[in-house]
């Protein structure tokens, strides 16, 4: 991709932007940044920008900084029918994510994983791996670190671990990893994509420019993850914990085993009972990990130990202490429905559950039958609050606490024994991100050490 020289607009400011446009500017690209958030607020970033040649465009996208382009670059948080973009891509401009610029400079081998629930775990653990393999390997995307910030220490004999969500692959034409994971499909992002179909439609872009030479991991147990397998060219293979799978991961008799094909024998990699993470949605992600992590040439037994030595991540299912006999547990990252239900599916019950955020358009009902069953209460709080209440209203008794801290106060007042989990919701209303109501959840959770129970 020629871009010395080329006008380049970067939409949106954040993580991915600002790295984009250094990139960019260390190219040689004459670079400008549009945001819509004031000036005051981007003021840490600007002086930088600045220093090095960038043009910045603050509290709004300009339809004239627009269309005076030679190549657009969106940040994954930026939808791709913003006004803006739908005008200038009328007169042919392209229009591309940070990860397919980042796909054009990437040097080496790129296992990416995508899925509604469990990327960031099975990223993780397949990086783990691979490092403990002593491969070459990065790990970004989604997860935190964009992809453009990988470039450069990229190597060809190395590999860069992606996790990559919708919002990234639907801006993705060349991207082409030699193993593409799709863990689930579940809706999520509703708010963003329109449909279900469209959601489907942009994770399945992973393996859009795959051929007969790559891998593509999918869930033998998942609808529409293992639909997908119809509309591709990859040579498939098939993780599951249902059933013995052709080729893939698979569950048999308590161990975790591993068919290279359909002539091969099946090799044993570990027990069920070795991994170190609760609930069976992290079986699956295991499942998913073994079969990548042999695809790129990891022995079973590096795998086993790598795996026996993985620590769940920060935010997803984390257990954060032990007060007055209540374990509390941190699962913000559990920003849908789906995720969630997986989330109290781990535990046998007497569950009290802090529940709502920002409202992504999903449907609470399906959580009913599983909160009768395993939940004592829910607390809900953010935005959510109110379609929380009447689609879960008689399943289960309802506190409205609304912040997070009344949440936790309220129900560490009552609980017993049993859990505290939380969040069914994006967490933009109240907080920064996810990873920011995490760290305040564990925070008022500690607060709580030395504080009698009232019950
Ligand atoms: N902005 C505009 N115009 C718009 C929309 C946003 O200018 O129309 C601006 C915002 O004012 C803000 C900037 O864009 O300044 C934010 O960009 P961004 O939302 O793309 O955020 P980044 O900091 O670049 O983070 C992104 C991912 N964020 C999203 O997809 C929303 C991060 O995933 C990712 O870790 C990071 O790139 C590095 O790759 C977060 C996420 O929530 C964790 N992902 C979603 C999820 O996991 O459910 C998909």
């Amino acid at each position: 991709m020629e871009i010395k020289g080329k006008k380049v607009l970067v939409v949106g400011l954040g993580k991915s932007g600002l790295a984009a446009a250094l990139f960019l500017r260390h190219q040689g690209a004459q670079v400008t940044v549009s945001d819509v958030r004031s000036a005051d607020v981007l003021a840490k970033d600007i002086p930088a920008l600045i220093d090095e040649g960038i043009a910045v465009e603050a509290g709004g996208h300009g339809l004239l900084t627009f269309r005076r382009q030679d190549l657009i670059v969106v940040s994954p948080g930026v939808p791709i029918d913003t006004p803006e973009l739908v005008q200038v891509k009328k007169f042919g401009l392209p229009i591309i994510g940070e990860v397919e610029l980042a796909a054009h400079y990437l040097r080496g081998h790129v296992l990416a994983i995508t899925g509604s629930n469990g990327k960031t775990t099975t990223t993780s653990l397949c990086g783990e791996i691979l490092k403990a393999a002593k491969l070459p390997t990065q790990v970004g995307g989604n997860i935190g670190v964009p992809v453009i910030a990988l470039v450069e220490d990229s190597r060809e004999d190395g590999w860069s671990v992606l996790e990559v969500s919708s919002f990234q692959l639907e801006t993705t034409y060349e991207f082409h990893p030699e193993i593409a994971v799709i863990l689930n499909i579940t809706p999520d992002h509703l708010d963003r994509h329109g449909t279900f179909e469209n959601y489907a439609a942009a994770k399945e872009r992973i393996f859009a420019r795959q051929t007969a030479d790559d891998a593509l991991v999918l869930n033998a147990d998942d609808e529409a993850a293992k639909s997908a397998a119809a509309r591709a060219s990859s040579r498939i293979f098939w993780f599951s914990r249902a059933k013995v799978v052709r080729q893939g991961a698979f569950v048999h008799n308590g161990v975790i085993a591993f068919r290279a094909s359909e002539q091969s024998a099946a090799e044993p990699v570990l027990k069920v009972e070795e991994i170190p993470l609760k609930g069976a949605h992290n079986v699956e992600n295991v499942l998913a990990a073994v079969c990548a992590a042999r695809l790129a040439g990891v022995d079973a037994e590096t795998i086993r130990a790598a795996v026996m030595q993985f620590q769940a991540v920060e935010h997803r299912l984390e257990f954060v202490a032990t007060i007055h006999g209540v374990e509390y547990y941190n699962d913000s990252k559990a920003t849908n429905v789906d995720a969630a239900m997986k989330a109290i599916a781990a535990f046998p019950g007497g569950i009290h559950l802090i529940l709502g955020g920002k409202d992504k358009n999903p449907d609470y009902r399906q959580m009913r039958a599983l909160l009768t069953e395993r939940v004592k209460a829910v607390y809900t709080i953010g935005a959510a609050a109110d379609k929380i209440f009447t689609h879960i209203d008689g399943a289960v008794p309802i506190v409205t606490a609304g912040t997070l801290e009344e949440a936790v106060a309220r129900a560490g007042a009552v609980a017993q024994a049993g859990e505290i989990l939380k969040a069914a919701c994006s967490s933009f209303d109240q907080f920064e991100n996810y990873e920011h109501r995490g760290r305040v959840f564990k925070e008022t959770v500690q607060a709580r050490r030395g504080e009698k129970t009232l019950a």
